[in-house]
């Protein structure tokens, strides 16, 4: 497979400094490699141009932290997976998970697509139901054209249907972002019920569920592991995926052959142990991508 790499160094859309490093730490843990060790063809793209927060005062903008500089940032990203060719599998290395505004549509370039959000959090506030701002609590909602209709027309009426939408590894959705979630239909699947259903099951109901389309974008967010197999996240939240638990849902996806795409957020290398996290996080790459046990 021909995949190609692209950075988005920012963090102006979380609360805390530091996954502006993410894309660096990642390349670090030495992505390119491990996915080459497959017999992937792989290019890295480098970065695209984030505003430094030190040159900015933060403000906010109809309640939205950096409303400016993120949408430039998720439109350059945006435009630059448009444009590659039809059968690149793209790979966004993160910066905190506003990025995914931009590279979910860019990497669906134009087509219907599914999103596998795996994530402590919902991300579906839009301005009016978020208590912090930061808009990287809000990029599904905008995915669905909800919210702010600048941030929801990054890719002009390209929008992710709810229907197409399934979250795994929830433990942190706040009290009006629940109720958005569960009038938009969208498919959640909390810690609890991975503890009950287990990540075979979740998995299978998922490409079923997703059985439509032939397109999909997992976005993965560091945050669904637990904080103790990935200590180097902004926001971090106790009981999440263990290690196999991962693993076992990118390798199921791997069999599936359906995955198309691929976002890596919310790595902190800040609050990092010797980039455990971004290496944990290769490896999560890696098994989606084809890495087999025996
Ligand atoms: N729900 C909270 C908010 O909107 C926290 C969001 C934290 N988001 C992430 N990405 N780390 O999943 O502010
Ligand atoms: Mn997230
Ligand atoms: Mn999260
Ligand atoms: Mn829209």
């Amino acid at each position: 497979m021909d995949i190609s790499i692209l950075g988005i160094p920012m963090d102006l859309g979380a609360g805390r400094r530091g996954v502006d490093m993410g894309p660096s730490a990642l390349r670090n843990a030495n992505l390119d490699a491990a996915l080459r060790a497959l017999g992937h063809q792989v290019r890295d793209l480098g970065d695209v141009p984030v505003r430094v927060p030190e040159t900015l005062n933060k403000y906010q903008d109809q309640g939205l932290v950096f409303l400016e500089e993120i949408l430039s940032a998720c439109t350059g990203a945006y435009e630059r997976l448009r444009d590659l060719d039809a059968n690149t599998f793209p790979i966004a290395l993160g910066g905190d998970h506003s990025v995914s505004m931009g590279t979910v549509p860019g990497a669906a370039r134009g087509r219907r697509s599914g999103v596998v959000w795996v994530d402590a959090h919902a991300d579906f506030n839009t301005p009016g139901s978020s208590e912090s701002g930061n808009i990287h609590g809000m990029p599904v909602a905008h995915l669905t054209g909800l919210g702010d209709a600048r941030l929801s027309s990054i890719a002009g009426d390209w929008h992710a249907r709810p229907e197409d939408i399934v979250m795994i590894g929830l433990r942190s959705v706040d009290p009006r972002e629940r109720e958005l979630v569960a009038e938009a239909g969208i498919k959640t699947y909390t810690m609890k019920d991975v503890d009950q259903l287990g990540m075979t099951r979740i998995a299978q109901e998922t490409l079923e569920r997703l059985g439509h389309l032939e397109r999909l974008h997992v976005s993965f967010d560091a945050d669904a592991l637990d904080p103790v197999v990935c200590p180097g996240v902004g926001t971090p939240v106790p009981g999440g995926l263990s290690y196999r638990e991962g693993h076992l849902l990118m390798e199921l996806f791997a069999e599936s052959g359906r995955v198309t795409s691929l976002d890596l957020v919310e790595v902190n290398p800040i609050l990092d142990v010797r980039n455990q996290t971004a290496e944990v996080m290769v490896g999560m790459a890696a098994s989606l991508l084809g890495q087999r046990i025996l």
